[in-house]
């Protein structure tokens, strides 16, 4: 580590500001070019901290930027790790107010929900499958804090990888009832077709996107826990929205999940 704990608790309490009150902000390594990968992870768990001293419950955890054309959109080559709490979560064909976020974009993805826990190292997509209880179509919101989401790796873990809100539903189906690699998504935008892509796009198969959060985590001595559900990563890259859009994720064979912005 290379921050002290009172600039981790400062730069949370910061970046946790600038989501609540939907304002931006520079992305934060400006300040601290030696920032290191645990301050960032501890920077977003002083966050989680700060929810859940408010009440917040944690229902689930993301994957981001496990699609190359994630990578690419973002200009950067490793996926990234991030926590879910209660109000990230909108109902099916629900309402998101924009005057809560700042630039808000919607990513196509895969969701995994867990009936037994999954732990790291070694974790592989075998073991993923096996410990699925279904997965399901799933529209992220993703906010980024930083101003015209530019921002590095450490920068975008310390901001929860720009969590902001998500949708599921669509028809769940158990893992051994979809070839999860070949699946089709279709993301649309006010009824016109915006983004389309595959499974395999995330990591060759998004199971490998739970298999690599299950040993990110197993390295801290943390697991998945049964239960979770978790987003596997945006299969195309993301689409901004505003107000009066409405956006819908058709998955071959899952079903339609779809919400609005207000
Ligand atoms: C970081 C979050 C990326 C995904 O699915 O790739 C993400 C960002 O692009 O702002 O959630
Ligand atoms: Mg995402």
């Amino acid at each position: 580590m290379a921050l002290t704990q009172d600039t981790i608790a400062a730069l949370a309490e910061h970046l946790e500001n600038c989501e609540l009150q939907a304002h931006d902000t520079l992305k934060i390594t400006n300040d601290h070019p030696d920032m290191d990968w645990d301050d960032a992870y501890a920077i977003q768990d002083a966050i989680l901290a700060r929810k859940i001293g408010r009440g917040a419950r944690v229902i689930g955890l993301k994957a981001g930027l496990t699609s190359h054309a994630k990578m690419k959109q973002m200009g950067v080559d490793t996926p990234v790790f991030g926590f879910l709490v209660d109000y990230f979560s909108v109902p099916e064909g629900g309402e998101v107010k924009t005057s809560e976020l700042i630039h808000p974009k919607v990513e196509p993805e895969i969701a995994f929900v867990l009936k037994h826990a999954l732990k790291g190292p070694g974790c592989h997509i075998g073991a993923v499958l096996a410990a699925t209880d279904f997965v399901l179509p799933g529209i992220e919101v993703i906010d980024s804090r930083y101003r015209d989401f530019k921002f590095d790796l450490k920068s975008v873990v310390a901001d929860n990888t720009s969590a902001a809100r998500f949708v599921v539903g669509g028809r769940p189906m158990r893992p051994s009832e979809v070839d999860l690699r070949t699946v089709g998504v279709v993301l649309e935008k006010n009824g016109e077709p915006v983004a389309l892509g595959a499974g395999a796009a995330v990591l060759g198969h998004p199971a490998a996107a739970i298999a690599m959060l299950a040993n990110h985590l197993g390295r801290r001595g943390r697991e998945i826990p049964a239960g979770s559900l978790i987003l596997s990563g945006g299969v195309t890259e993301a689409v901004a929205v505003a107000a009066g859009d409405n956006v819908s994720l058709r998955v071959q064979g899952m079903g339609s999940v779809s919400l609005r912005f207000v």
